[in-house]
Parts: structure tokens; C-alpha cells; sequence
């Protein structure tokens, strides 16, 4: 089966003293999504950030990035809506009313680092009903077990539509670290027909990416979930790491799927 490669260029913790090579304003996002297109991937999941480098959900900026995205090429765009730990959750959810393609939902209050990830039950249900309403389809981030049965109970209230597109996020302090055995056991209990990726964080990237892919998984690449290359070598940017993803996937034998075969399997509005 085909891999959907999403990239994941910017992220909401890192900073340039992290990784000089990390682009943040929207010229800058833009451009790395359009060379990460033309590595192979479909989907580009997208964090904003100020002119001063801090997570925003500012409209303006939203709007202008995803315009910018658009111009130089066809890719999904994921806008995220957990968009950064400082900004409330009132304001990440009114992103959608940009109506992109897609948009994650995290559907648990959680640790998140040293930092909290508030999402409230009722405004995950507000922000899923709108969802729905508007078209924008989900991409559930799940950090541990409880919060897939979160997202099951969303689904069973109406909230959600089939297919269910899961990313298992691992090695999020507050979340299920990354170990094979976490991936196992969430893989294992992810409903019939479900669509999942994994986001595996910080130095089990590649690993954790490369098993996922091999289970019949979908990978995500990008300086949003691994500044290094290697240990001890940062990135020099996020085109090695989704040209790495691809000759993994053409490596296992499985083809890295085009935006109109994403957005077939994913169901996605035209
Ligand atoms: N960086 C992820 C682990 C989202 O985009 O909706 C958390 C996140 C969520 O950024
Ligand atoms: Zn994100």
C-alpha cells in the first residue's frame, strides 16, 4: 500500500537557537513545504509563528501562509490547531474557519514538556462539530491509550466520519514514550479501517518511523518532531529528512502516495 509522507517543517517548540535551518515566518514555511512536495510528500502540517518567531494562531498570518503554500504547489495543507502551548484554546480552534483540507484535533488536556496542552472536552466538541460542519478533516493526535478512547467516544457521539485518520505521537513528556512496545500496543487497538501515522519524537525518530512504515503505517518528516539528522548532527534543513522517509518507503517496496491519491484514501472534500 501507498505511504502518505507528511511533512512537518516547523512545529511549535522549536526555536532558531535550537536550529538555525528551522523556518518560521511564512516565506520561509512556504518554501521548505514546496521542496518536501517535490521529495515525496503530500500533506504538509502546518505550524505558525509571529514576526518574532513565537506560536500564533493569527488569522492574517494563517491566511497569508497557507496562500503562499498554495502558489508554489498542489499539497494538502494540515493546519494544526494545537498550534502552541501559550496560545488558548479558543483561539487555535478558530483556524479552521480557514477551512483547510485538514486540521489536527487533540482531543485531551495533558503534561506537555514542563508546559500544559489544554483541550477542554466541550471545546474539542465544539471544534470537531465545526469541523465537521465546514469539511475540514480531522487528523487525530493521540498521545497514550486513553486518548484514542476519547477520540472512539467523539466517534460514537456523531462527531467524527469514517475513515478515522490517527497520527500516534510517542516520546512527548506527559505522553507514552517512544518505545516499540507503545507503538504495538496503540496499532493494536486502533479500530477496523483506521488510518494512522506515527510522529515519533526527538531520537527515536527515525526507528520508531521506519517500524511504523514497515506495519503498513504512514510517516511524518520534519524539524517539528527531530532537529538532528543523526546523533549529534542537526538537520540541516527539512528536505534530508523527507528525502530519508521516501527511500525508506521505495526501500520497503511501498510507493509514496501522490496529493490525489492522499486525498482519495483520506477522503478529503474536493
Ligand atoms: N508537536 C506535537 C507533538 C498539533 O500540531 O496539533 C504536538 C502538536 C499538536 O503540535
Ligand atoms: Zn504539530
Amino acid at each position: 500500500m501507498n505511504v502518505v509522507i507528511t511533512v512537518a517543517p516547523t512545529g511549535p517548540i522549536a526555536t532558531r537557537a535550537d536550529n538555525p535551518n528551522l523556518p518560521t515566518q511564512p516565506d520561509e514555511i512556504a518554501a521548505a513545504v514546496e521542496r518536501a512536495y517535490h521529495l515525496g510528500a503530500s500533506v504538509a502540517h502546518v505550524h505558525l509563528r509571529d514576526e518574532r518567531d513565537r506560536p500564533t494562531a493569527d488569522l492574517d498570518i494563517a491566511r497569508r501562509t497557507m496562500d503562499l503554500i498554495a502558489e508554489r504547489c498542489p499539497i494538502l495543507i494540515q493546519l494544526s490547531t494545537g498550534v502552541g502551548l501559550s496560545v488558548p484554546f479558543e483561539e487555535r480552534e478558530k483556524l479552521v474557519e480557514l477551512r483547510p483540507r485538514m486540521a489536527t484535533l487533540n482531543p485531551c488536556t495533558m503534561s506537555f514538556g514542563d508546559g500544559e496542552f489544554r483541550n477542554p472536552p466541550d471545546g474539542v466538541r465544539r471544534l470537531a462539530a465545526r469541523m465537521k460542519e465546514l469539511g475540514v478533516v480531522p487528523e487525530l493526535e493521540i498521545y497514550d491509550t486513553g486518548h484514542l478512547d476519547a477520540c472512539l467516544r467523539l466517534r460514537d457521539e456523531g462527531l467524527l466520519d469514517e475513515p478515522l485518520q490517527f497520527s500516534i505521537v510517542l516520546g512527548v513528556r506527559g505522553g507514552a514514550a517512544a518505545t516499540p512496545e507503545n507503538l504495538l500496543t496503540l496499532v493494536r487497538r486502533l479500530p477496523e479501517g483506521a488510518i494512522w501515522q506515527i510522529i515519533a519524537i526527538g531520537k527515536a525518530n527515525l526507528n520508531l518511523t521506519a517500524m511504523a512504515m514497515a506495519m503498513g503505517g504512514n510517516a511524518r518528516a520534519g524539524m517539528e518532531d527531530t532537529l538532528y539528522l543523526r546523533k549529534g548532527e542537526l538537520t540541516p534543513g527539512n528536505d534530508p529528512l523527507v528525502a530519508r522517509v521516501a527511500a525508506l518507503a521505495r526501500s520497503l517496496d511501498r510507493s509514496v502516495a501522490t496529493v490525489e491519491e492522499t486525498a482519495a484514501m483520506l477522503k478529503l472534500a474536493s
